[in-house]
């Protein structure tokens, strides 16, 4: 189950996973995108289901997962993606719906996907969890306080998890990119594509997919291996706010 699978990391990592038979629940608010990416995967031979709700509504999130049907809740992967920056302020600026957007979604959302599909797999002394956080929850940026807040609170997630799900044999992982070309900086500037462009001159950025293999590789890892974090970033960038561009 990929949680924000219509663009970027979640889109690219549903498009991989198929390749290694994996049924998909592929999920977000955009029902167009879940169906037509639905569609193409179908067209492959994958089964892949389809559930549309927004993370931050609990009640929306539980309807939306209990109504899977049974054989559909034996979810080996929950792989933690629906996640977003939204602008870039200095605190004193800051804009109130801003954080709360960030913080229900990256932090809260996580946690109710997570409360929700976590007993099934205690249940079953199996499964993983992969939570995508960022260099954001390792580093703080200038104007990325509450962002890297969500994310820092992602990466104390994790620790969390990994601790009260080892008695169920559940492998808790994350990874934490850096810069990737996805939707995230037009989300983050709310539509200003040139503005987002900028982000990405000058140098070579992650891909969604490069981010998307290198979760694979943790899915893949035997059993007994649990990848606990991985820190991945495009050989351009050394930190958040470190790159060698070519302008
Ligand atoms: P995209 O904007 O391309 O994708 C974000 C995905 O999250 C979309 O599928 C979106 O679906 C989903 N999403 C956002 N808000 C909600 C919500 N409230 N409910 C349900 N789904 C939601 O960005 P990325 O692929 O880059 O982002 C994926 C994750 O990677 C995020 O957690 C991000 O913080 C993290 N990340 C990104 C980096 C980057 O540089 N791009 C670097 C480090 C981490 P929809 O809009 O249809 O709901
Ligand atoms: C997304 C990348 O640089 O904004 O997490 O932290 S960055």
């Amino acid at each position: 189950m990929i949680t924000g699978a219509t663009s970027g990391i979640g889109e690219a990592l549903a498009r991989i996973l198929v390749q290694d038979q994996y049924k998909l629940i592929l999920t977000g608010r955009r029902l167009e995108r879940l169906q037509a990416l639905q569609q193409e995967l179908q067209g492959q031979g994958a089964e892949v289901h389809i559930l549309h709700f927004d993370v931050r509504d609990y009640e929306a999130t539980r309807v939306a997962l209990e109504s899977l049907p049974q054989e559909w809740r034996a979810i080996d992967v929950l792989v933690n993606n629906a996640g977003l920056a939204v602008g870039l302020n200095p605190i004193q600026s800051g804009v109130l719906e801003d954080w709360e957007r960030m913080l229900d979604t990256n932090v809260k959302g996580l946690l109710y996907v997570t409360r929700i599909v976590s007993p099934w797999m205690a249940e079953r002394k199996t499964g993983h969890i992969v939570n995508i956080c960022s260099i954001a929850g390792k580093e703080v940026y200038p104007n990325g306080n509450v962002y890297c807040a969500s994310k820092h609170a992602v990466d104390a997630l994790t620790k969390g998890m990994r601790q009260d799900l080892l008695p169920y044999g559940i492998r808790v992982s994350q990874i934490c990119p850096g810069a990737v070309e996805t939707e995230f900086s037009e989300v983050r500037f709310k539509g200003d594509k040139e503005r987002a462009a900028g982000v990405y001159k000058g140098f070579e950025p992650l891909t969604g997919r490069d981010v998307a293999e290198a979760i694979r590789f943790m899915i893949l890892a035997p059993a007994h291996v649990c990848i606990n974090d991985m820190v991945i970033m495009p050989t351009a960038q050394a930190n958040s706010g470190l790159f060698y561009k070519n302008l």
